[in-house]
């Protein structure tokens, strides 16, 4: 049994965001905090301590423009001299004034083309740091009933969604994120999985669902959409965080464990932890005032011990108590891996892979958070470019 589950937990592997550790926050304030990146080569590096402390965060997701740098090629020569290794490509279509009224669904057609344009840059920028995938979040909406049509909005989405689509090399995927509401309050345009799974389906094979766990109206429950994309086989992503209200960023598992747990019980329970099952398991995080780096660390921790106690259910037990309509065996079953301490299996399974046991402490004594508040005094600190 633990055999099984130190392999399977091996196997396990999370993508950090960039734009994680910059200074972020809310309308109200970005905070500023000492130390931050001032480039995409820093924030890489940033990265870096994570997947150095805790083995299994060997890639790093960018945002384009906020990672804009002259030659991505060296960006992913710098990342590999780290250890690690560029991910995901987000293309940004929301943070330009020329985005007021929409981007690809814009009545704008000089607009549409504008934000069509950054898309396929996006793959250019894909060519030359080998990533695969391609992340469309769009922010587009309406926030008054009558302000644009709603099917023709649909119609310029999958326009773009077309073009963009066609561009992919046979490698690439696009990864296609839904998300309730905001920054637009009435109507967005890719609310709800159901719109991004329609959408995939119409493209094909390689456009896939991406979860972020912050973007469902409240009491949403998320494990069934997991499920239903899993088996549909569009599930290409997560974008793990959480929430107690909105889109509040959190660090994964800190509002709802038990959700986290649920969730990656899904994934298990579908075979679908390994990275043959070509699901991207991402943060999207920001830490607005916690400090950065070891809140990431805390993040991966936070997946990696709910992945563990999912992969301890009794699935022959949970099998036998399902099949008889034993409601509360089979409840119990999954109660008592949730209740279960990971923690010492997880310490034993890091020393047995050559990693300190307790990556937060290892992180604290590497004296890397004080070095880079002496090297990072001057210039300007990155963050959220709103
Ligand atoms: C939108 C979102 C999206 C990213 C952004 C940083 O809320 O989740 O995934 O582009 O956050
Ligand atoms: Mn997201």
């Amino acid at each position: 049994m633990t055999r099984r589950i130190k392999d399977a937990l091996r196997e396990q592997r999370i993508e950090v965001p960039s734009w994680a550790y910059g200074n972020s926050g809310t309308r109200f304030k970005v905070f500023g905090q000492p130390g931050v990146p001032r480039t995409p080569e820093e924030k890489i590096a940033d990265a870096a301590q994570v997947h150095a402390v805790t083995g299994i965060a060997p890639t790093v997701s960018l945002h384009i423009p906020w990672d804009r740098v002259d030659d991505y090629a060296q960006l992913a020569r710098h990342a590999a001299d780290l250890g690690v290794r560029i991910g995901t490509i987000n293309a940004n279509v929301f943070s330009d004034d020329d985005y007021r009224l929409g981007s690809v669904t814009n009545p704008d057609p000089r607009i549409r083309r504008k934000a069509v344009a950054h898309l396929l840059d996006c793959v250019d920028v894909m060519d030359a740091t080998g990533s695969t995938d391609l992340k469309l979040w769009f922010a587009d909406g309406t926030n008054y009933p009558g302000q644009d049509n709603i099917r023709v909005r649909q119609d310029r989405l999958a326009e773009a969604l077309d073009v963009t689509y066609a561009r992919l090399g046979e490698h690439q995927r696009l990864l296609l994120e839904y998300k309730l509401f905001e920054p637009a309050f009435y109507t967005t345009d890719v609310p709800d999985w159901g719109t991004a799974y329609a959408h995939c389906l119409r493209l094909g094979e390689r456009a896939q669902v991406v979860i972020d766990t912050g973007h469902h109206a409240p009491g949403t429950n998320i494990e069934f959409i997991v499920a239903f994309l899993l088996r549909a086989g569009r599930l290409g992503a997560f974008d793990f965080n959480s929430r107690f209200y909105a889109d509040d960023d959190l660090m994964v598992g800190a509002a709802d464990p038990f959700q986290l747990f649920r969730i990656m019980f899904e994934i298990v329970s579908a075979d679908a932890l390994q990275q043959a099952s070509g699901i991207n398991f991402m943060l999207d995080q920001c830490h607005n005032i916690e400090p950065k780096i070891p809140g990431q660390i805390r993040s991966v921790l936070n997946v990696q011990e709910a992945t563990a106690k999912a992969l301890l259910v009794d699935t022959a037990a949970l099998a036998a108590a399902q099949s008889t309509g034993d409601v509360l065996g089979a409840n119990a079953v999954l109660m008592d891996a949730y209740h279960t301490d990971v923690r010492p299996l997880l310490r034993e399974l890091r020393a047995e892979q050559g990693l300190d046991p307790d990556p937060m402490a290892a992180y604290a004594r590497s004296g890397y958070a004080e070095r880079i508040v002496v090297e990072r005094a001057d210039g300007q600190p990155a963050g959220w470019g709103a």
